[in-house]
């Protein structure tokens, strides 16, 4: 059942319901003294009825244009933007109010997040189209974001809640909004000691870092709608005229989570993952460390997925320089984290590798084409493990690598682009480094090598001419399916400037993310094994990366083997059990890739 709106306004004195383009052409529409109010929520929250009420508060009702409200739970709501400017006849304060403009637009969809970030875009995208420079305080007009809960559903803590909040800040880094405020709206349709136990829900969860930043909740209670709706907007009148302050960065979660807090609670569906090779050493790392102190709850993933390094000698010195080229993303952000440079020859694989956000608001003033792109988005910098053979555990790196994979494309993150980074200074490309190249090919997959970028570091160490024939090789060779299918080579500029490294040839890390981000827009942005695992269903083992780890690992049972039985017949090196203890090990990388009963049970049932 719809209710009609009413358009009784029809005289030129009424209100104007503005389609998203049509109506707001002119300069004169579209002024820089407006107050701008984005009206925003989940689906069928209230937020058209609000503004309905807003109407209704300061004009004769029936007078004026209405929003479109829908009944009925088979009926669409809201579909595209419309905006509505006031033009009070029953209130003495037309001078001011006539400069609000309200901006109704879709529902926030649950569970439906690319619905989420079209609304983000749209609503940003009409900003842009009416007011103009939104991105610069002092061109635009006043932009305020409304959040309207509905107060009366039955589980305010529900993700769908949860995410729509996380789109709220989105939004609010998106179009830089001036102020937040919260309102709740369907009071008296449920008892109120359930309606309050609702609200303090959402006070001590979702909304509390935002409570924390000062952002106010308006309640619209039954009986006192008009009046109430008239408060918020009074709310944003007074704020339009204090002197602006940008509102606060608010996240939802800490900007720096251990991985496997990432699966539960810190990545956002539109966080641009961006996978990056280790940081920290691992030379001397061994499997007994790696599986002695492999817990369970670790998603460690020891670092260097599908790094190449040098493999003859392997001065810790290299994997330092890994680590800076994250550290030299971080150093030219607000962010204050930093990835652990590790200089000694042991390195726990225990240790949480830490992905770090980096949101558009800290990103370095030059990259302004890069945070036009991120339309407030979040980039994620994920450190993921390396598989190495001194650390004998691509079994263990492998499920680790595979668990957050899948459970971010679960959660709807994609992933962004995948750094490969090479130190061209390295003048060999040994076995390892090749069975390394080959899990990482199968594990993102032949369709996603364009979202590879090869970043080629330590160009000052080398002499340039060396150094460029090491790459045409590696190209020639190595690197030769990799770039078949699009990957794209970089070659980072050293951070000490010198005319030697131009910038023609020569990319600053940052402009390495900007390219990623750009040519991610329009691509698939599922890896090979995230296919496998999520919509195949496929267990790890019979994933193709996971196929290429049991075959290296059999490989190496197999030439343990042969030392073992040449060993017994040397009776002088029978104490010797290292041999032993590694076929163990490999024995134990092998079984970490089967498939738990709990995973046969779930795909036997249709469960997975
Ligand atoms: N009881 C009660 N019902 C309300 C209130 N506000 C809205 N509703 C009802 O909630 C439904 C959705 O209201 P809308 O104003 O269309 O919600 P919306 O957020 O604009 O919905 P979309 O445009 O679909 O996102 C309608 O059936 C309204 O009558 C309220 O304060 N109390
Ligand atoms: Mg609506």
């Amino acid at each position: 059942m719809r209710k009609s709106p009413k358009h009784n306004g029809a005289s030129s004195t009424a209100g104007t319901a503005l389609a998203v383009s049509s109506k707001f052409t002119t300069p004169s529409e579209a002024v820089q003294s407006d107050i701008v109010i984005l009206v925003v929520g989940s689906a069928g929250s209230g937020k058209s009825t609000f503004i309905n009420y807003v109407v209704d508060a300061v004009s004769t009702p029936g007078t004026h244009d209405r929003m479109e409200v829908y009944e009925g739970l088979e009926e669409q709501g809201t579909r595209s933007i419309h905006a509505l400017r006031l033009q009070p006849t029953a209130s003495g304060q037309q001078e001011i109010l006539h400069r609000v403009v309200l901006v109704d637009g879709p529902g926030l969809k649950d569970g439906d997040y690319p619905q989420h970030l079209e609304v983000v875009k749209n609503l940003r995208d009409w900003l842009a189209t009416h007011y103009g420079a939104y991105e610069t305080h002092k061109l635009r007009a006043y932009c305020g974001i409304l959040y309207i809960q509905d107060i009366s559903v039955s589980n305010v803590l529900s993700s769908a809640s949860v995410e729509a909040v996380k789109t709220l800040l989105s939004l609010g880094r998106a179009v830089r909004c001036d102020d937040m405020l919260l309102a709740t709206m369907k009071w008296g349709k449920n008892p109120d000691d359930s309606t309050d136990r609702g609200l303090s829900k959402l006070k001590e969860g979702p909304w509390k870092q935002m409570i924390d930043a000062g952002i106010q909740i308006h309640d619209i209670k039954k009986g006192k709608e008009r009046e109430n709706a008239l408060g918020v907007i009074d709310f944003f009148l007074k704020r339009q005229s204090l002197p602006r302050s940008p509102l606060p960065p608010i996240t939802l979660v800490q900007r720096s989570y251990p991985i496997n807090d990432a699966l539960t609670g810190g990545g956002h569906a539109d966080d641009i993952v961006i996978l990056m090779p280790g940081t920290g050493t691992n030379s001397g790392t061994t499997a007994d460390i790696v599986l002695k102190d492999g817990r369970e709850d670790d998603i460690v993933i020891p670092e260097k997925l599908g790094e190449s390094s040098c493999i003859s000698e392997r001065p810790p010195v290299i994997d330092i320089q890994f680590c800076k080229f994250i550290n030299r993303l971080l150093d030219d952000t607000k962010v204050t984290e930093r990835m652990e440079v590790k200089d000694t020859q042991l390195r726990s694989c225990t240790q949480h590798v830490q992905p770090v956000v980096i949101s558009e608001a800290e990103l370095p003033s030059e990259c302004g084409s890069l945070r036009e792109k991120l339309s407030g988005r979040r980039i994620v910098l994920v450190d993921t493990p390396g598989f190495d053979d001194t650390c004998m555990g691509n079994g263990g790196i492998l499920v680790r690598v595979a668990a957050w994979l899948e459970e971010s494309y679960r959660k709807g993150m994609l992933v962004g682009g995948v750094i490969y980074l090479h130190n061209i200074s390295c003048d060999s490309f040994g076995k390892s480094a090749v069975t390394n190249l080959k899990i990482f090919e199968r594990l993102c997959g032949v369709k996603s090598m364009k979202m590879v970028k090869i970043v080629t570091t330590k160009w000052d160490v080398i002499n340039p001419g060396r150094g460029e024939a090491f790459l045409e090789e590696l190209e020639k060779d190595f690197w030769k399916l990799l770039l078949e299918r699009q990957a794209v080579v970089h070659r980072v500029r050293p951070e000490q400037e010198s005319s030697k490294f131009s910038a023609e040839r020569y990319d600053a890390p940052w402009e390495i993310v900007d390219k990623i981000v750009e040519a991610m827009m329009d691509r698939d942005r599922t890896l090979q094994i995230q296919h496998e695992l999520v919509e195949q269903k496929r267990f790890l083992k019979e994933t193709e990366a996971g196929a290429t780890v049991r075959a290296e690992l059999k490989d190496r049972r197999g030439a343990l083997k042969d030392v073992k039985k040449a060993m017994k017949k040397r009776p002088m090196e029978e104490n010797d059990d290292s041999v032993d203890r590694d076929l163990n090990n490999v024995e134990m990388e092998m079984k970490m890739l089967d498939p738990t009963l709990a995973q046969r049970f779930k795909r036997a049932f249709g469960l997975l």
